[in-house]
């Protein structure tokens, strides 16, 4: 009975997952292999550790305290958001954080939501730095948000390059006015980290220091990263900020 159950949070996740990354690819926000996820686990799914000891030791940028013994899905490295609906068993793998906060490994799921045997032959995102560092700091704040998306929101990344909305305050003007709902559900605004080197640590540490007071960052010429209970929640935060952005090019070309 116990085990039914955890094998259907994995499949109940992978179904919001497949339903989200459909999204990602008909809005155009995830072009080849853009945008990556993660979902935390831990407390629905008990993993059992003892299948962890086959599976390679692979070490952190640093100790994370808060994520002992976490189990997380995570979208793996090269993945096509196009392609994760219907297999996402083939593109999500499962990632589990040791006890000393040092070291993670990584493992393969099949569709029913059971660890596989087999090590999993894809890496984690290139972004997993801000997914665990943002995971870091959801446990330490006892936050309820268990899942972050990342994407290429076409609009937000053009909004961007102009100067102007380079700086956090100006965009979140911008963004307010174009359209209501901005400051009805997003009324903290967006965090802005200015242009950096994807998959850094450096973009992970700027994205963190934001990551207290917004749900949604906002990195430059680049996309979004957001952070909510669910991956849909997260998903709509995106969803508001781009429709605002691409009211703001549909306004201007007829002003
Ligand atoms: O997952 O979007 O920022 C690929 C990316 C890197
Ligand atoms: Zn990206």
């Amino acid at each position: 009975m116990r085990k039914k159950k955890i094998q259907n949070s994995v499949k109940k996740q992978f179904k919001e997952i497949s339903e989200i990354a459909g999204y990602l690819w008909e809005r155009g926000w995830a072009e080849r292999n853009a945008g990556n996820l993660s979902v935390n686990l831990t407390g629905i799914y008990y993993i059992d550790v003892t299948k962890m000891e086959k599976f390679s030791v692979n070490p952190l940028n640093k100790t994370y305290n808060n994520l002992k013994n976490n189990f997380l899905l995570v979208s793996s490295a090269g993945s096509r958001m196009r392609e994760i609906p219907g297999e996402p068993h083939k593109y999500i793998l499962g990632l589990y954080i040791s006890g000393s906060g040092r070291h993670y490994k990584y493992f393969g799921l099949n569709k029913n939501g059971k660890i596989s045997d087999n090590t999993f032959d894809k890496q984690p995102t290139s972004e997993i730095l801000t997914h665990i560092a943002y995971h870091n700091l959801l446990k330490k704040t006892g936050s309820k948000f268990r899942a972050i998306l990342h994407s290429h929101p076409t609009e937000i990344i053009a909004l961007t390059h102009i100067k102007e909305f380079t700086k956090a305050k100006k965009l979140n003007e911008l963004l307010f006015k174009m359209h209501p709902e901005v400051k009805l559900f997003i009324p903290e605004g967006a965090g802005l980290v200015p242009f950096m080197d994807s998959g850094s640590e450096t973009i992970a540490t700027a994205t963190l220091k934001l990551a207290d007071k917004h749900r949604i960052i906002i990195w430059e010429k680049h996309g979004c990263f957001a952070a909510e209970e669910t991956l849909s929640g997260a998903f709509e935060l995106m969803d508001i900020l781009t429709k605002s952005a691409k009211i703001f090019f549909l306004a201007n070309n007829f002003s």
